[in-house]
């Protein structure tokens, strides 16, 4: 891998080791560990700044609903360390000033490129590296390419009828602008009910001068509790972080949600309620953990979905808006929502909640949403109607690896990979917290660190190998994907309509599309692969050496 100089103006740029397409958590910290490897890395970015989701989603109330105590980096303990955390859940203003924080402390900004959308990644078989177009009409090539392009940032906006002929201001949440947004006065319409919308309602119907509500499903929601972090907590957390940290990896979803470890059909229903409500003073999606069965035993689930809805009708005074706002679902199917005041914002006299499940919005107007003969006249719009999850960032990208194969084609049936990490047919092409990997269903930072740490192992492994080619055999793939489904299939998760499976988005096959066997379990097999040689991996040198697949056993590099 050679040291060449930086990206010129020439309109093909052959210099890089290694391309990585986002400057989300992901982006950078890659950038990071190649760089630590002596590899010539390029990062491009399609916003004008670092963040990923958290540079896109600054819509009002956008808090993380992972503490930010666990929400944070760990391969630096400086940086954990000197970073001060000043409220039990960061707003997005927070951890975007954490994420430009990394970018300073580390020097990363020289090395990525604003503003330039990747429109294509095609693999050069005869050269084995991947060309790589910008939307200004440039070309870069490196031998890798890793996508960092994140699980929730293409944005999913359902074809309204009529939605260009609105004359008011539409937003998406996921796409929300930089300059403030002032409903003050204005009368708005929110078409959504999931985390995103969950968390702007509170606020908007605080400055609306009438806020309709569109819900076509209602989520379970459970209160944050946020509050500032006391001085002393921080202290204790920041002496005992290494602890902290090795603890939750321990932890099924990557993050402590101190499990009480007992099957809720076992308890008594007044244990139960009591484990239940002491959760729900607690707050936060630890509320999940009240005990061990909730995803696997229906009868549970019941339990923790009753007593959800029946805070609900405790909070909303109106009976008919309060059974209207309870789901009757799965909890935990859909993702749990984390909230301030949402349930009661639905009593003040300037909310609407308007029922669109059984008669669909038909039309947006010039002036306003249409369903049936009702028309609701609205100044703005807020579509908070979610994101064309984990795959829609990488369908946006055309991307084509041998023999001109797109990864389209490819995962037409649903996302097909080797441990969320690559896809057969597309050498040396990285997927970080890809489908198939943990990813969305754990703490994102630690999930992040891990793939990325792995990708660099292995990039240091070929190095010292003199090998430049790595692909997943299809058997190897074949196998992952079988467990990814067979573990679905044990989860209650996989139950309901949600973006887990591509719910949400008309058309998109329906799959569960993370790997629900747990982050530990996860870790270990990712380990296990590489202490196996790389087993399930092709790996080739294509000039000079014969192809031949690197035995067992691991790496000593
Ligand atoms: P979500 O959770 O996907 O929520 C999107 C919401 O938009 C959800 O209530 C959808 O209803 C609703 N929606 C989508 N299309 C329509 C149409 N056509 N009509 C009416 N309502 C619609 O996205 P978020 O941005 O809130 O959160 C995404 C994740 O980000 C979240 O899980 C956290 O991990 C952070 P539906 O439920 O599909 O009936």
């Amino acid at each position: 891998m050679s040291n060449r100089p930086a990206l010129n103006n020439a309109r093909t740029h052959t210099g890089y080791d290694a391309v990585i397409v986002g400057a989300g958590f992901a982006g950078l910290y890659m950038l990071y560990r190649l760089r630590q490897l002596g590899l010539h890395v390029r990062v491009f970015e399609s916003g004008s700044g670092v963040g990923g989701t958290w540079y896109w989603n600054r819509y009002p109330g956008a808090r993380c609903d992972v503490e930010s105590v666990q929400y944070s980096y760990q391969f630096s303990d400086a940086l954990q360390q000197e970073w001060e955390w000043t409220e039990r859940y960061a707003t997005q203003p927070e951890i975007l000033r954490y994420a430009n924080h990394v970018a300073d402390r580390f020097d990363l900004r020289r090395d990525i490129q604003f503003d330039t959308r990747i429109t294509s990644a095609t693999f050069d078989e005869s050269r084995a590296h991947w060309s790589l177009q910008t939307q200004h009409g440039k070309c870069v090539t490196a031998p890798f390419c890793i996508m960092a392009t994140g699980c929730l940032s293409s944005t999913n906006t359902p074809s309204f009828r009529g939605l260009d002929t609105f004359r008011g201001e539409v937003y998406h949440t996921g796409r929300w602008p930089h300059e403030s947004v002032d409903f003050t006065g204005k009368r708005v319409g929110v078409i959504g009910t999931g985390s995103s919308a969950i968390q702007s309602i509170p606020v908007i119907a605080e400055q609306a001068q009438h806020l309709y509500v569109f819900q076509r499903t209602p989520h379970y929601t459970v209160p944050a509790r946020n509050t500032p972090l006391d001085p002393e907590y921080k202290r204790e957390v920041k002496r005992s972080y290494a602890a902290l940290r090795s603890h939750a990896k321990q932890m099924f979803a990557g993050i402590d949600l101190r499990l009480n470890d007992q099957a809720a059909v076992q308890a008594s229903e007044e244990e139960r309620q009591r484990e239940y409500e002491s959760r729900w003073t607690y707050g936060g999606v630890s509320f999940m953990g009240a005990f061990n069965d909730l995803l696997f035993n229906e009868a549970s689930n019941a339990t923790a979905a009753a007593f959800v809805r029946s805070k609900i009708h405790e909070i909303v005074r109106d009976p008919a808006i309060a059974e209207a706002l309870s789901p009757s679902y799965v909890i935990g199917c859909k993702r749990l929502c984390v909230d301030t005041g949402y349930y009661d914002t639905f009593n003040r006299a300037n909310v609407t909640l308007v029922d669109v499940s059984k008669a669909p919005i038909d039309a947006i107007t010039p002036v306003g949403v249409k369903q049936g003969t009702r028309e609701y006249t609205i100044d703005c719009l807020v579509l908070a109607t979610g994101f064309d999850a984990m795959t829609g960032a990488l369908f946006n990208i055309d991307i084509r690896g041998k023999g001109g194969q797109t990864l389209r084609e490819k995962w037409l049936g649903g996302p097909r990979t080797y441990l969320g990490l690559m896809t057969a047919g597309f050498p040396n092409f990285f997927t970080i917290t890809g489908p198939g990997s943990p990813s969305v269903l754990t703490n994102m930072l630690p999930s992040i660190e891990q793939h990325v740490e792995w990708i660099t192992d292995c990039l240091k492994h070929l190095r010292s190998h003199c090998i430049d080619r790595i692909e997943p055999t299809l058997e190897a793939e074949n196998e992952w994907v079988a467990h990814v489904n067979e573990v679905a299939g044990t989860n209650l998760r996989s139950s309901c309509s949600s973006w887990y499976v591509g719910a949400n988005v008309p058309g998109k096959p329906r799959v569960f599309m993370p790997y629900i066997g747990g982050f530990p379990a996860y870790v270990q097999k990712c380990n296990a692969v590489v202490a196996a040689g790389y087993r399930g991996f092709v790996l080739s040198a294509t000039s000079h050496r014969a192809a031949q697949v690197i035995p067992a056993p691991a790496d000593s590099a």
